[in-house]
């Protein structure tokens, strides 16, 4: 009987995968479960591992490389959270970008660990606006193609697609997704829930709790295609002290820092993949900010507010857009400038980093479990 289970939530940028992994770390907790997080960046610094470790969850980081291309990182991270918390579920979130998971991590760690992981169905979660985009169904800003060609690979990939952030669309348009859905990718099943208002959840968490890692051979893939998809995205990370000698709202500094921000990317045609960012207090790592922008054309959203002002914090930036990454970075750095003005702040840039995601080379790739 392997110890534990191994469930991946994937899914493109913004779709919702970490607010899905805490929820169901939370129902698991909240059953006598033991859990160990696992989150994945192309660099440090990263708001998804300052969410979970704000809800108090033993959480392990892996940067630098995709599970994919760092399986065994992924091994050391299990064994890290094995060591201190001896999980029973692992909840692992790979970057959204990524794609090729089932044969690159799924069907390897079936494989090569199945003595010791059951793995889940891999879930893949859909933005309803974004995936009503490229699906044609609603008009609006597509990512360019080669970007499309990885969001639709990870769609063809799923074991289970899960339509998250459903309270954002009408039920109209939900069973119109699901048809155009259930016709391009025939072998998935398909949900739909809102992780954020806790809606809809029991049949995902009945499904990778329950449910197995189907056997398929994996889609074909054009790496070549696929890496080039992925470099058109930029990517910025950055870790920011701000402090003033009186007491400012965190929560009007993240807004005012996400709306500059939309506004240049929006002005130079950048299509926001996702913004986010966290504003930890010093001394004060329970309480937590948070504020994410998932598209060019919808309004900042406030996923966590501070309880109250402060005079210092750490401040966290991982912006993924279409757009050269330099650009990122000078715009997040000039909206820092103006609302440091604007709130008579001082601010320093403890750890930046921009990038295009370097080309995808697997540590394995295996065609069945
Ligand atoms: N309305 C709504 N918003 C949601 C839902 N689930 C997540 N969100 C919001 O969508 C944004 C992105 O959520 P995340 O969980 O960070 O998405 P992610 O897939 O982990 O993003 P990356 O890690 O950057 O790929 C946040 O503002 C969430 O609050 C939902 O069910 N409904
Ligand atoms: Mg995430």
């Amino acid at each position: 009987m392997p110890d534990a289970r191994y469930i991946m939530i994937g899914g493109f940028l913004g779709a919702g995968k970490t607010t899905a992994m805490l929820r169901l770390a939370e129902k698991l907790v909240a059953d006598g479960k033991r859990v160990g997080l696992i989150t994945n960046d192309q660099s440090s610094g990263l708001v998804d591992t300052a969410l979970a470790r704000a809800s108090g969850l033993p959480v392990e980081e892996i940067t630098g490389g995709c599970f994919c291309c760092r399986f065994q990182s992924l091994m050391d991270a299990a064994g890290n959270l094995t060591r201190d918390t001896a999980p029973e579920v692992f909840l692992a979130e790979p970057v959204g970008s990524c794609t090729d998971l089932r044969a690159s991590v799924a069907y390897p760690l079936r494989r090569l660990y199945g003595d010791r992981f059951s793995v889940a169905p891999m879930s893949v979660l859909v933005d309803p606006i974004r995936g009503a985009r490229i699906l044609g169904i609603e008009p609006g800003k597509v990512f360019a193609p080669k970007v499309v060609y990885v969001y639709r690979k990870q769609l063809e990939e799923a074991d289970v697609i899960v339509i998250n952030k459903s309270d954002l669309v009408s039920s109209r348009r939900l069973e119109q997704l699901k048809d155009a859905l259930a016709i391009e990718f025939p072998r998935a099943e398909i949900l739909s829930m809102s992780a954020l208002q806790s809606q809809g959840l029991d049949p995902w968490f009945e499904r990778v709790l329950g449910g197995s890692l189907a056997s398929f051979p994996p889609p074909d893939l054009d790496y070549d295609t696929y890496a080039e998809g992925e470099a058109m995205l930029g990517w910025f990370n950055a870790t920011v002290h701000v402090a003033s000698p009186d007491p400012f709202s965190g929560n009007r500094l993240l807004e005012t820092l996400a709306s500059g921000i939309q506004r240049s990317l929006e002005a130079d045609g950048a299509e926001i993949a996702h913004l986010k960012m966290t504003l930890t207090p010093d001394g004060d790592p329970g309480d937590i900010g948070a504020i994410n922008l998932v598209r060019g054309d919808s309004a900042p959203f406030m996923a966590h507010s501070l309880s109250g002002d402060l005079e210092g914090g750490e401040l966290i930036i991982n912006l993924r857009a279409e757009g050269d990454p330099g650009m990122l970075q000078e715009t997040v750095t000039r909206a820092l400038h103006e609302a440091g003005k604007e709130e008579k702040l001082e601010w320093t840039i403890e750890h930046s980093e921009n990038f295009r995601p370097a080309r995808p080379v697997p540590t394995y790739r295996m065609a069945e479990a």
